[in-house]
């Protein structure tokens, strides 16, 4: 049984003239230049409101057939952020100790990572975002679409509306992460996506010194 396609008028769409659009597209791509990943946290707490507001807005993200397939567990006890970080760093000595081969351990070089992760109990807020494989409804499985593009939308989304209100983020996926799993008492058919930290950068935070690729080096015109 399938439900009927049952339209309803766009009423939402701002049309606006092409100089306005221009404005918006420019403003809007200088303030997400500020945007940058940032690895250390001042441990200040920001608003619950705020971090409510900006999964509001990944909620909005599209997705395959509108199953809407991901969870977001906002974190913010010390005791639950200090055994994330036990269990992510455990995972990640072996990363950096023997499971990354040369060239990966190279690639990461200029960023200055290692298998320390003290900003995920430093910072004052995690936000472990779930990808739903499939729903489950009574003894059912409900099969879910385009679930890794639908929650890779909806985590920019979210990592977009948190830089434009003001704070600072990382992605962070410690490999494997199924103690996510356990630690938040999430259900099975939920799979660990990206693990983002989130706060004020600290006072003396460093970045490394890196630059996006230019215009014509990420784009065709055809
Ligand atoms: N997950 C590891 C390694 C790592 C991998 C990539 I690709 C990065 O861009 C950054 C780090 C870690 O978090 O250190």
């Amino acid at each position: 049984m399938s439900d009927a396609y049952e339209p309803v008028p766009l009423t939402t769409f701002t049309r606006r003239d092409e100089t306005e659009m221009v404005a918006r597209a420019r403003a809007f791509r200088d303030e997400m230049r500020r945007r940058r990943t940032v690895r250390d946290y001042s441990g200040e707490p920001v608003p619950r409101e705020v971090i409510d507001a900006c999964i509001e807005t990944a909620g909005t993200a599209p997705n395959g057939a509108n199953r809407q397939p991901w969870h977001f567990v906002v974190v913010r006890n010390p005791e639950t952020k200090r055994r994330i970080r036990e269990a992510a760093e455990e995972e990640e000595i072996d990363f950096y100790e023997n499971r990354a081969p040369p060239e990966w351990l190279e690639a990461l070089a200029h960023l200055g990572t290692d298998e320390r992760k003290p900003f995920l109990a430093e910072a004052p807020v995690l936000i472990a975002i779930f990808a739903e494989s499939y729903q489950v409804e009574g003894d059912r499985k409900i099969k879910n679409y385009y679930v890794s593009e639908s929650v890779g939308i909806a985590t920019g989304m979210l990592i977009t509306a948190l830089h434009h209100a003001g704070l600072a983020t990382l992605t962070h996926t410690p490999s494997p992460m199924g103690f996510l799993n356990e630690i938040l008492e999430r259900p099975r058919n939920e799979r660990p996506f990206i693990l983002l930290v989130v706060g004020y950068p600290a006072d003396d935070a460093l970045v490394p010194n890196i630059t996006k690729k230019p215009l014509e080096e990420i784009s065709t015109q055809v």
